[in-house]
């Protein structure tokens, strides 16, 4: 049987990293196999894109052809070949965050985002994408509070944060059943229980 393909997404320092590995640790510890993974990225090349897009100025189309070039590779060599394997796929973010840092945040369009994710993966979605949601104080002191450089991203002021969030807030209440919005505000303990109850869903 395929396995399932779960993404976390949400604002920089909203807190989804900090719960991949402990998913995918539950859900082995239900018996399934899992790999972890995280955009952009995931493979030799996709992860020199990753430094690429990270850290070197460059224009929002370039942005987002270059965040698709990233997930075909992606896609292609390892998404889809694991899926098809059986395994379920926990990935850090996916093209949920396309539409809402480089189409909600930098305002390209939607619908162009929409084609080239039917052109890189035709007929793969998520079966359940994690939004964490919280305000811009709360991410930007994790995100400052972590000491390392920020990247061009977490650079961005409070204005791109807000489209960004509230484009994560649509994607949430236009598929209610697939896209969920995590407080993650909250504790670790109260978000993960809340993250068992709706990966459990799955099955
Ligand atoms: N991007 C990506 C696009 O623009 N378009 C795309 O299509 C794609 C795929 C890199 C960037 O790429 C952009 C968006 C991103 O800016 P990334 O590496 O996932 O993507 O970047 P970040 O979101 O910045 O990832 P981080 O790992 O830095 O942040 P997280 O995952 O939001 O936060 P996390 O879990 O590391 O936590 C941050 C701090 O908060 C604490 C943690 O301990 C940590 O110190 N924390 C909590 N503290 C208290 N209570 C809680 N509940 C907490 N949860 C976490």
């Amino acid at each position: 049987m395929r396995g399932k393909f779960i993404t976390l997404e949400g604002v920089d320092g909203a807190g989804k990293s900090t719960h991949v590995e402990w998913l995918a640790d539950m859900l082995r510890s239900g018996g399934r196999r899992v790999a972890v993974t995280r955009e952009p990225g995931g493979t030799e090349l996709a992860e020199k894109l990753r430094e690429l897009m990270l850290h070197s100025p460059m224009e929002p189309l370039t942005e987002t052809l270059l965040m698709f070039a990233a997930r075909d590779e992606h896609v292609r060599r390892r998404i889809l070949p694991d899926l098809d394997a059986g395994t379920w796929v926990v990935c850090d973010r996916f093209t949920e965050s396309t539409l809402a840092y480089q189409g909600g945040g930098k305002g390209v369009d939607a619908g162009l985002i929409g084609q080239l994710s039917q052109i890189v993966h035709p007929g793969l979605k998520p079966d359940l994408t994690l939004v964490f949601d919280c305000p811009y104080e709360i991410s930007h002191a994790r995100v400052t509070g972590t000491r390392r450089a920020l990247d061009r991203f977490e650079r961005e002021g409070r204005a791109f944060f807000e489209r960004v969030r509230a484009a994560y807030v649509a994607a949430a209440q236009a598929e209610p059943q697939r896209v969920h919005l995590i407080d993650s505000t909250q504790t670790l303990e109260t978000i993960r229980a809340c993250l068992q109850g709706l990966v459990s869903k799955l099955a």
